[in-house]
């Protein structure tokens, strides 16, 4: 099922270049135009005219913090490039840059490497009565993974939100991987009847216990050498795992979308941790304001990876899957081979956004 999930997915995200939905033809055009600014070109005698290569750590109104080899340099965008009409932001933390040191210190990005994957979405923009994407907000650059943390119990784990989030994982092709936190509360076979059905479609499912120390190495491991965005609720163990893996670690992720409350949208904040192994874990608000806004209803199915590749075998092209007569999926389901939550999953995501789709038109 699963090489047939990679093949389904390739082939549907080409079909979606000739489908209807305007936000999802945005969302595509913009995964594939990479449009980078390259080299800006120096003015007078500004600059000491060394270049540095480094990594943007931080992103803050403007202020872009870069990792190099000479120390961390805040940096700017020239306010040239700043007012040019562009789709996607010009910089994110994670990005790979050049930039141009100043007399007093600063930087000056003047490249940005091409970027190999993005954690981002398509921002919304009032167009006449309806809503419609034209430019991508990113989050995060370059992550090789995503990390969702969910507690087995205290708090007990909304496997809902966790399908949720696996969408967005898929939405922007990334990995996700899950962490099963507190398994010394409930013991490992009863988190397994929770989790083990992501397992089965192929999802990384790592089982940790901080109490324990159950799983810490492997999630350490997990980690090393990659740029991994991690979330979670509240209370389900991220400081704790995080300083687990790595002494003050947890500490100094602050959890902006937590400290900031309901602030995504007046905070545009993120960060890089460094890994004393290698890596880095980006602290990141929005993730859980993701909200889906470029969630096609008629696309839900492509981003739940067991329903994905079945959808072809349905008897009508447009099948929703909830009533349709020879509909693959609803067999699958009733023959045990689809989970009837994420089924469930499934359904209530395609309703909301149904919902939402009539609200606007
Ligand atoms: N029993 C148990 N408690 C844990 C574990 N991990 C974290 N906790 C507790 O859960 C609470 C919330 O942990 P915290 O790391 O602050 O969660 P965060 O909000 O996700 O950062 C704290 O009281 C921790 O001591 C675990 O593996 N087992
Ligand atoms: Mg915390
Ligand atoms: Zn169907």
């Amino acid at each position: 099922m699963l090489t047939d999930w990679n093949q389904f997915r390739s082939q549907k995200l080409q079909s979606y270049s000739s489908c209807e939905s305007e936000q999802t033809k945005v969302r595509h055009k913009l995964k594939q135009k990479k449009i980078y600014i390259h080299l800006y070109p120096i003015f007078g005698g500004e600059y000491l005219n060394e270049q540095v290569d480094g990594l943007v750590i931080r992103a803050l109104s403007g202020f872009f913090t870069v990792r190099t080899a000479v120390g961390d340099i805040t940096s700017t965008i020239p306010g040239r490039l700043k007012k040019e009409r562009r789709d996607t932001d010009i910089v994110a933390v994670g990005d790979r840059v050049t930039i141009t040191q100043q007399k007093d210190g600063s930087g000056i990005i003047e490249a940005v490497a091409e970027r190999t994957s993005a954690l981002s979405r398509a921002r919304p923009v009032a167009r006449g009565r309806s809503l419609s994407a034209d430019r991508e907000q990113v989050l995060v650059a370059n992550p090789d993974q995503l990390v969702f943390v969910f507690s087995v119990q205290n708090p007990a784990p909304n496997l809902r939100k966790l399908d949720r989030f696996l969408v967005v994982a898929e939405m922007n092709e990334l990995t996700a991987v899950i962490c099963a936190n507190k398994t010394d509360l409930t013991g490992l076979s009863h988190a397994q009847t929770l989790f083990q059905r992501y397992a089965d479609i192929g999802y990384r499912v790592i089982y940790t216990s901080v109490k324990t120390g159950e799983g810490i190495a492997e999630l350490r491991d997990c980690l090393q050498g990659k740029l991994s965005v991690l979330t979670g609720s509240s209370g389900v163990g991220k400081s704790s795992l995080l300083n687990a893996i790595q002494q003050g670690l947890g500490l100094r992720v602050r959890e902006v979308s937590e400290a900031t409350g309901k602030g995504m949208h007046t905070t545009r904040h993120a960060e890089l941790f460094a890994l004393d192994g290698g890596g880095y874990v980006a602290d990141t608000p929005g993730i859980r304001g993701l909200a889906l806004f470029d969630l096609e209803y008629t696309e839900v199915d492509a981003y739940f990876r067991e329903i994905a590749p079945l959808v072809a075998q349905c008897q009508f092209s447009d099948c929703t899957h909830k009533h349709e007569p020879g509909c693959a999926v609803r067999t699958a389901v009733l023959h045990g081979q689809i989970h009837p939550d994420r089924y469930e999953s499934y359904l209530r995501l395609r309703e909301e956004h149904e919902k939402l789709d009539e609200a606007l038109y």
